[in-house]
């Protein structure tokens, strides 16, 4: 799937990297649009900002399970515990994919994980709120996976084969993620005033936290530069915050619901959605580890990763037994 052709003598990493930071064959096949595939040369800083960049997504996946996990035993109906169940599964599906992206890159998981438990790693700021209401279920499918998509479509045609065909999945199923929060919403939103309310209170306290799931403004961010000129980024965080306003907007309208945000105005001149100033002092906070749920959602993963131990080890020996009865099947 990832285009890994290892094989049990191989390790993943067959040419030299070195000295070619300025190597012009490499910015020459990203500039014509060419794939880099694990086998290929790379400059280690590529191969770095790809590590950092998979790694923090499958993290932002994987503890983007808690806040919609926290609503499982509390869905309103049999259906809408399946489907939110169903959700939850394919965020998990999703870090896998991406841990399995970085691997191909030469990461080891276990370190992965090690430097997101030990705060070495980020995940995305987003998943750092709490969900009070069941219309949070909504607004994070809604506006979340909403954000998510816009910011993942262009990266199907990242300059990295396993993270652009990753992406490629991840897309889909985020779009019915998307329409699922879409529905829930617009069912509330129609319902009685006090679902209606609920829907709204919702929006109004996702709204701007989503649009910082883009990152810092254009300006700051260092890395926004040298990512798309590697074609890692196709867009920058501000183009593509811009995109998921001019998207939304006529969403809200046909929800029933009202963005937060009295400064929202069409500018014919720009053909854009105007929008007010986002305050970018929270996202910072909420990245260094101050935002409301920050500590809660670590204690979780690492509580979590604790009690999986059993299963890793459990894993590791059925596959050792494996290669030891038959040494050919077991890398089949
Ligand atoms: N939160 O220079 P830039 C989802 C960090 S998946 C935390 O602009 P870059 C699905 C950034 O890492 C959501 N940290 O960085 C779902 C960098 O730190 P570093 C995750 C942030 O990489 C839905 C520093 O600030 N999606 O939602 C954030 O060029 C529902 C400077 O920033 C992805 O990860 C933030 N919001 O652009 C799951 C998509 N923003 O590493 C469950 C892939 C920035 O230098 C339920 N990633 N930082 O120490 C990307 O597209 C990019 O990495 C950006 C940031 C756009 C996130």
């Amino acid at each position: 799937m990832y285009g890994n052709d290892l094989s049990p003598t191989a390790s993943p990493v067959t040419r030299n990297d070195d000295n070619l930071e300025d190597d012009t064959d490499f910015q020459a096949t990203i500039d014509s649009a060419g794939r880099i595939e694990p086998r290929d040369a790379m400059p280690e800083a590529y191969r770095n900002n790809l590590i950092r960049q998979i790694a923090q997504h499958a993290h932002s996946e994987i503890i983007g399970m808690q806040p919609e996990g926290n609503w499982i035993s509390r869905a309103p109906s049999l259906k809408r515990k399946a489907i939110l169940m169903a959700k939850v599964q394919d965020e998990a599906g999703h870090g896998l994919y991406l841990y399995a992206a970085a691997e191909t890159l030469g990461a080891d998981r276990a370190d992965l994980l090690d430097m997101l438990h030990t705060g070495r790693q980020k995940y995305s700021s987003i998943f750092n709120y709490p969900t009070l209401t069941w219309a949070d279920m909504g607004a994070i499918g809604w506006l979340v996976d909403g954000a998510a998509i816009v910011n993942q479509v262009p990266l199907c045609r990242c300059s990295y084969g396993p993270y652009a065909r990753a992406m490629v999945r991840v897309c889909k199923e985020e779009s019915f993620h998307q329409r699922q929060g879409f529905e829930i919403l617009h069912t509330l939103s129609n319902g009685t005033p006090a679902q209606h309310a609920m829907a709204q209170d919702a929006v109004d306290r996702w709204w701007w936290p989503s649009l910082m799931m883009f990152g810092p403004p254009d300006e700051a961010s260092p890395n926004t530069e040298r990512s798309m000129r590697w074609g890692v980024k196709r867009f920058s965080n501000d183009e593509l915050r811009q995109r998921f306003v001019d998207m939304t907007v006529p969403q809200a309208e046909a929800l029933g619901l009202t963005l937060p945000d009295p400064e929202l105005r069409w500018n014919a001149e720009s053909e854009h959605w105007d929008f007010g100033e986002i305050d970018f002092t929270e996202l910072f906070e909420v990245i260094k580890g101050n935002g409301p749920c920050n500590a809660q959602r670590m204690a979780h993963r690492r509580r979590a990763h604790d009690e999986g131990a059993w299963v890793r080890e459990a894993a590791s020996a059925y596959a050792a037994k494996r290669a030891a009865d038959d040494p050919v099947q077991a890398v089949a």
